[in-house]
């Protein structure tokens, strides 16, 4: 029948080269770009499939390989909500991306209706490398051997924008790049309006690093809508100014905690941004002297540190408006962190008498935790996270919104938290964590907060800590429970472990298996950095 030989056709124009396996990670499917095509050609299918499973409901695929080298290449999927795709697909995606294609098992499994009159409808997005195009076709060629099936081409994005299209477009609502700058931009410009007056004239000048990729594009496309902040940005992508990712972005500056490639001793004090390849992670850092390349880092815990108290202030504005008889709000605020947020970060969230919650490793399993509270925020160390609002919530604000603004027409402190609320829940992402909409985010809060750089900064202090990857012949032998905080096999391991902490002040120290490079990561913080060291150092001896 005519599904089945399209299947074949396809396949056989994507042959699966002998030996070579791939398996749905964290982060998807990502390899070197030129071998990635029958991988991406099968994300293809099943993007397809997932999309008549889900009642045609669009989905999404972005081709990118984020922080990892140029040659490197990626695929992902993006569900209607524009979350990561289910997990309980994942088999799925690896059953079709290693098997030779006849009748596809995830049709088979999952009582996928083919061949009868269905429609599907895939969005795609890839970032700026230069195998994107040519795999993007394979995707394409993938989408159209479902019968029914179409395939929109919204052209080089961001990762995050392309899931936020997704989202809107399932939303029913406008879901085109020139709407996403739009929400973007006004709802920035709303919380800038919300500053208030004896705060306003704080430090406008900030540097982007956009680690010679997609972010840096797009954000010189918006900046000069931007009042109010004057962006400068390196590494933009531009011809002759860079590599991707190469000694610059937001990975390369979390974890080597130097000045990224295009800076100099004239930037020194100046606050700066980083950016990933496809701008899903945001850190912050200042040069602090002329004399070395080390910086001062702001990381994903310190980023979600400052949401979380401004998130908390405007609850309790609203709630505590001096006995007012108005309508409080219930709201459940909750933190979600991994086992690689910084123990200061925690204790301090905890100071501020949040829950704060620890999951895996990975974006779908903090965002879907997230999912569980009115507003979750949730960051990795790396600098990926976002703020997630209910339903429920936002029509509590906006009813509450309205209701004040009848009793108080230019606006009370209550009323005016509210608005601030309602404005972050536009500003950031809804759908995944994204660079830009965090770093206007971050700029708003520090306005509106009055704040320097160095306030920021002295929020609290990190814990030193140090991370090593250890080769090791099969690292699938180490398996972790409690979100990755302790080895249950092989056993005797997590005993060493306790063994080696004690003996630290502030000693705290797990191991897992990294999700997307063959390695085991092992995370040691104590009280010094040099402690840190040893720690991180004899755990890795008991792992090798
Ligand atoms: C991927 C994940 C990221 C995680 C990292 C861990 C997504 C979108 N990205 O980049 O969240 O921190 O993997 O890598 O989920 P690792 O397993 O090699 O340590
Ligand atoms: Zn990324």
């Amino acid at each position: 029948q005519e599904q089945r030989r399209r299947l074949l056709a396809v396949a056989s124009r994507f042959p699966l080269p002998s030996g070579c396996r791939f398996s749905y990670g964290t982060a998807g499917f990502r390899a070197d770009g030129a071998t990635m095509a029958p991988a991406v050609c099968r994300a293809g299918i099943l993007a397809a499939l997932r999309s008549v499973k889900l009642a045609g409901a669009a989905v999404g695929i972005v081709i990118t390989a984020s922080h990892n080298p140029f040659g490197d290449n990626g695929v992902k999927i993006a569900d209607p909500d524009g979350g990561m795709m289910a997990q309980h697909w994942e088999p799925f995606a690896d059953a079709l991306t290693n098997a030779p294609l006849t009748p596809t098992p995830s049709s088979r499994d999952e009582g996928i209706p083919l061949g009868s009159q269905h429609t599907a409808q895939v969005l795609l997005g890839r970032d700026t490398r230069p195998t994107g195009a040519y795999l993007l076709d394979a995707a394409l060629q993938g989408i159209n051997a479902i019968v029914g099936a179409c395939a929109i081409d919204m052209g080089i994005l961001t990762t995050p924008q392309l899931h936020w299209m997704v989202r809107s477009k399932n939303k029913g609502v406008k879901a085109s790049e020139s709407d996403y700058f739009m929400q973007l931009i006004g709802s920035f410009r709303r919380m800038l309006e919300l500053v208030p007056k004896d705060k306003i004239g704080g430090e406008e000048k900030l540097i982007v690093d956009g680690a010679n990729g997609i972010g840096g594009v797009k954000l010189e496309q918006i900046k000069a809508e931007l009042s109010g902040l004057d962006i400068n940005v390196r590494n933009s992508g531009k011809e002759g100014e860079g590599i991707l990712n190469h000694m610059c972005g937001a990975d390369f500056v979390q974890k080597e905690r130097v000045t990224p490639h295009g800076f100099s001793s004239e930037d020194v004090g100046v606050r700066c941004a980083s950016l990933d390849g496809d701008a899903d992670r945001l850190v912050y850092f200042r040069l602090p002297s002329a004399s070395d390349n080390r910086v001062d880092l702001v990381d994903g815990d310190k980023i979600l540190s400052l949401f979380a108290l401004f998130i908390r202030e405007q609850l309790d504005i609203v709630n505590n408006n001096g006995g007012q008889a108005n309508k409080s709000l219930s709201a459940r605020l909750g933190i979600v962190q991994t086992a690689y947020a910084n123990g200061a970060s925690t204790q301090f969230l905890k100071s501020l008498g949040l829950e704060v919650a620890f999951t895996p490793t990975g974006v779908k399993y903090l965002h879907k935790r997230a999912l569980d509270y009115d507003i979750g925020i949730y960051f990795e160390a790396n600098g990926h996270g976002t703020v997630v609002f209910s339903e429920d919530l936002i029509s509590q604000l906006e009813s509450l919104s309205n209701e004040l603004a009848s009793q108080a027409p230019t606006g009370s402190a209550q009323r005016h938290a509210v608005m601030r609320l309602l404005a972050t829940s536009q500003l950031i992402n809804q759908a995944v964590g994204d660079a830009l909409s965090g770093l206007l985010l971050v700029e708003a809060i520090l306005q509106y907060k009055g704040w320097s750089f160095q306030n920021w900064c002295e929020l609290y202090s990190d814990l030193p800590s140090r991370q090593l990857k250890v080769k090791v012949k099969d690292r699938s032998v180490i398996v972790t429970t409690d979100a990755e905080t302790k080895v249950s096999q092989p056993s005797g391991l997590q005993e060493l472990i306790d063994k080696e902490t004690a003996n630290y002040t502030h000693g705290r120290c797990f191991v897992r298996p990294s999700g997307t490079e063959d390695v085991v990561r092992v995370y040691a913080e104590a009280s010094t950095q040099v402690e840190a060291d040893s720690l991180a150092k004899s755990v890795a001896h008991h792992v090798e």
